[in-house]
C-alpha cells in the first residue's frame, strides 16, 4: 500500500470504481477515461510501480494477472481485445501502479499511436 497512489486507494476501497472482478491477488475494474467499448484495468493489489520494477518474486504474479485478464474477459463475452502495460512517461504511464488495459469492443489500429 503507498498512500498516494490512487490504485492503492482502489484496491482498499477508499475510492469508488466500478470493479468487476476481485481476488486475493488483483481487481479489476473500468477505466474512468475509456478508450474503447470496453476498457478494463486490472491491477494487482501489490504496489509495484511498473512492469519494470517487477522482481523474480513477482513472477508467479504476474502469471496469475495474465491468466486473470484471460478469464474476465471470457467471462464478459469478449472475444477479442487488446492488453496494454504502459511504461514510463514517454510510453503514456501516468500512474504509477502496474496495470493493464483489457481493450475491446470495436477495431483496433496496429501500430498504435
Ligand atoms: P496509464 O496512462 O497507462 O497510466 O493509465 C492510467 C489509466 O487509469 C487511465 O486510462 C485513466 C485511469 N484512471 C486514473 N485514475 C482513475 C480512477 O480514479 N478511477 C478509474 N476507474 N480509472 C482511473
Amino acid at each position: 500500500m503507498n498512500e498516494n497512489c490512487i490504485f492503492c486507494k482502489i484496491v482498499q476501497g477508499e475510492v469508488k470504481t466500478q470493479k468487476v472482478h476481485e481476488d486475493e491477488d488483483l481487481v479489476a475494474f473500468k477505466d474512468l477515461n475509456p478508450q474503447a467499448p470496453t476498457h478494463l484495468l486490472v491491477v494487482p493489489k501489490k504496489h509495484i510501480p511498473s512492469l519494470a520494477k517487477c522482481g523474480k518474486e513477482d513472477e508467479a504474479l504476474l502469471g496469475r494477472l495474465q491468466a486473470s485478464i484471460a478469464s474476465i474477459s471470457e467471462k464478459l463475452g469478449l472475444g477479442s481485445y487488446r492488453v496494454v502495460t504502459n511504461v514510463g512517461r514517454q510510453a503514456g504511464q501516468s500512474v504509477e501502479h502496474l496495470h493493464y488495459h483489457v481493450l475491446g469492443g470495436r477495431r483496433m489500429t496496429w501500430p498504435p499511436g
